[in-house]
């Protein structure tokens, strides 16, 4: 059975590649959510036909598939502006992958709607199969948010299983031309921070399929860290120029 259609909020579930487990996650969203939009991002792994055909028989499901490959930040961006158009005031991302807990949509849409100027963040709950150089190399990148934030509470700055109000992305988006590929989570979250918009953290499981369960991850340890490093680099230099205003507005709020 289908959920009752939201008009405020939707599930964007942007998609490169993952593969048939894409069925499974985007069947387990549709039990907790209405609508469901999956923006395929250039895969040509042959899961756009059977993601068509899902959408055909299931009214809550959209999907919308963009040209090329774009990263994951821009097939987002395509998401957000799609909802502004039709009236969605904020938007929960999880990965296509089948390492996002779908069964805490509801929750997470609930914390959002009871704090609708607040972001929603998971926060990452590993199992022991969980790859520790991907555990530990997180760890880097939330300090340098914490930095870059002045401690306003992210708890984890990678994890992409969020709620966002969708105007302040599209302007924090919008403003510059980063945040298309795997910079997308973690330069998210900052600029939000920066924006005014107040994190909130949830605890949410990370699944970490086994190949043979379907499991798939375009993370290239070498392309994607350097990528980051290069983010945090930006990010580090633009904070030192807002610096001043961040001291004087946690100041007001002491
Ligand atoms: N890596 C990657 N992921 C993309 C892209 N476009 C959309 N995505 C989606 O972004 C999510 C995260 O990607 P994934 O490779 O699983 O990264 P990981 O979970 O950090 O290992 C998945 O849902 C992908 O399908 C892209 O160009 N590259
Ligand atoms: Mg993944």
């Amino acid at each position: 059975m289908t959920p009752a259609r939201s008009a405020t909020r939707v599930v964007l579930i942007p998609s490169y590649n993952p593969g048939r487990v894409v069925f499974d996650t985007v069947t387990a969203a549709l039990r907790q959510w209405n609508p469901v939009w999956v923006i395929v991002d250039g895969s040509t792994d042959g899961t756009v036909d059977g993601l068509q055909k899902l959408a055909a028989s299931e009214p809550a499901l959209r999907v919308v598939v963009l040209p090329g490959n774009k990263g994951k930040g821009a097939a987002v961006l395509q998401g957000l502006d799609l909802a502004a158009g039709e009236g969605y005031t904020h938007a929960l991302t999880m990965d296509s992958d089948g390492q996002h807990p779908a069964e805490l949509i509801p929750a997470f849409m609930a914390a959002s709607a009871a704090q609708p100027d607040a972001m929603i963040l998971g926060r990452p709950v590993f199992e022991a199969s969980a790859p520790s150089l991907r555990v530990k190399g997180r760890m880097i990148s939330n300090w340098w948010a914490n930095l870059e934030t002045l401690w306003a509470g992210i708890d984890d700055s990678l994890y992409g299983f969020r709620v966002y109000p969708v105007a302040p992305l599209r302007r924090v988006m919008r403003r510059q031309p980063w945040m298309r590929r795997f910079d997308f989570d973690p330069e998210a979250v900052v600029r939000m921070c920066w924006h005014g918009v107040r994190p909130v953290n949830l605890p949410a499981p990370v699944k970490y399929l086994r190949p043979d369960e379907g499991g798939v991850s375009h993370f290239n340890y070498l392309r994607d860290n350097v990528l980051l490093t290069w983010m945090h680099l930006r990010l580090f230099l633009e904070f030192l120029l807002r610096l001043p205003l961040l001291l004087a507005r946690r100041w007001r709020q002491a």
